[in-house]
């Protein structure tokens, strides 16, 4: 019988999973760390489901050289990581803490000796609660002791790490963290703050920029890792699409539009009125200096239409319409057709990076030493065809990183929300490579769907 034709990835395609500190890491207290503000936010009682805390997670501080053996023996070459913060400055700024230095050298020794290539987030959420305590993202405290910080982490691993990424989806840890939606550090403050949080953290990703391109080295690049609000078009035709990239620019003007305009729109302005960010002399000049690639985390998409008044409408799935187990993941392959695509077209971005994708459920188990995992298998492969397809199309994506290598503390749904390729039993901290680990391993060794 004929098999399917292959769907091919460029030569040089990267192909990789992501993780992060506090996500992975546990050891919540050794070797000097401090509290972070999810560490603090994990104790508020229904914060998290289940009561569920960072102290442990899957234990990769002690583990780390296991994990990436495995990752090695599934062939994946590229792994993105975060820097925890609250270990390499406890207090968020001034005194280096020399064990934190140390453990990362050791994990990047051991990437090294595996023949993996990291890519490393300085900032994916936890913040130094000393820093919180100061009036964390409310305040330039936050800005002044990040420039600091991403001096001494340039610094001291800039020699071995030749990927940046600055900072982790600013919307979900200023508006997520301080409008009342669920995450660290839990505040509810009004849109003036709100907006003023994400100006600090724009601010914090210029100084990130600067920091690699004054002590990165030799073939330094760094990016930030956006999640865009990513707007599908109901069809492929003319009208929706200008519908859906109309939308697209709207919703995304406070981050991306900053960064890529060298400054805030006048329509974003007017739509603040009142509530909108004060700017620092000087901030723009930062927030808007040059990047090497965009990251982009996308697992959903809003669908969008051109409406009978000629406006971007809203095209919304009924409630029986698939889903993972996190609710707010609507199956929308399509969204990495789109996604990608409307971000080179309206800011010109050359140089794309799919920093996460994945899907999270609740129920993958290990049965007689497998993790039969079909619905992340498909979820998977229909995404990756509509990345193919946009990369047939021109759309100057360079790579692809599954979220995540092992399953991890989900935030504020604790250890029950399983992202991983590999399963992790909490327990017992035994990691089983699911069916899907064994699947994108052959989608990396062929650089292809077969
Ligand atoms: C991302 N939403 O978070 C984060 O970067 C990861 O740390 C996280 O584990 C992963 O995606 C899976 O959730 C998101 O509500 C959390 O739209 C929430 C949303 C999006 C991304």
């Amino acid at each position: 019988m004929r098999t399917p034709a292959p769907l091919r990835f460029p030569p040089n395609f990267v192909w990789g999973t992501a993780t992060a500190a506090a996500q992975i890491e546990g050891a919540a207290r050794t070797d000097g760390k401090s509290e972070s503000v999810w560490d603090r936010f994990a104790r508020r009682p229904g914060a998290v489901f289940n009561g569920d805390t960072l102290d442990i997670a899957c234990d990769h501080y002690h583990r780390f050289d296991q994990d990436f053996a495995l990752m090695a023996r599934l062939g994946i070459k590229h792994y993105r990581l975060s820097l925890a913060w609250p270990r390499l400055i406890p207090c968020g700024d001034a005194t280096i803490n020399q064990r934190g230095i140390d453990f990362y050298h050791r994990l990047f020794d051991s990437l090294e000796k595996h023949g993996i290539t990291p890519w490393v987030t300085l900032f994916h959420w936890d913040l130094p609660q000393a820093l919180e305590a100061q009036g964390g993202w409310r305040s330039r405290v936050v800005p002044e002791a990040f420039a600091r910080y991403a001096d001494v982490a340039v610094k001291a691993f800039g020699s071995r790490v030749k990927n940046w990424i600055t900072l982790n989806e600013i919307r979900c840890f200023t508006v997520h963290g301080y409008a009342g939606l669920g995450k660290a550090p839990g505040a509810a403050e009004a849109p003036g703050v709100v907006n003023q949080t994400i100006h600090h953290a724009l601010v914090c990703h210029g100084h990130a920029v600067r920091a690699v391109r004054e002590h990165g080295g030799r073939g330094a690049r760094v990016g930030l890792t956006d999640n865009c609000e990513t707007v599908i078009p109901f069809t492929e035709t003319a009208p929706d699409i200008a519908a859906a990239r109309a939308h697209f620019v709207e919703t995304n003007q406070s981050i991306l539009g900053a960064i890529y305009g060298g400054g805030y729109a006048p329509a974003y302005l007017r739509r603040c009125g009142a509530d909108r960010p004060r700017v620092t002399r000087g901030d723009f000049a930062l927030i808007s200096l040059p990047t090497d690639f965009l990251g982009l985390n996308i697992y959903t998409g809003l669908t969008v239409r051109r409406g009978k008044n000629g406006k971007p409408e809203r095209v919304l799935a009924s409630p029986s319409y698939p889903k993972t187990d996190s609710p707010w993941l609507e199956l929308a392959p399509r969204a990495l057709y789109w996604g990608p695509r409307l971000a080179a077209e309206v800011y010109g971005v050359k140089n794309i990076y799919i920093t996460e994708n994945g899907c999270g459920y609740n129920d993958d188990q290990v049965v007689k030493g497998e993790c039969q995992d079909l619905h992340r298998v498909e979820y998977l492969r229909s995404y990756l065809k509509e990345l193919h397809r946009a990369m047939q199309d021109r759309t100057p994506v360079r790579g692809y990183f599954l979220w995540s290598f092992l399953d991890n503390f989900e935030w504020a749904d604790g250890y029950t929300r399983r992202f991983g390729i590999v399963h992790n039993d909490f327990k017992t901290q035994q990691r089983t490579p699911k069916m899907s680990a064994h699947w994108y391993a052959r989608v990396v060794a062929d650089n292809a769907l077969l």
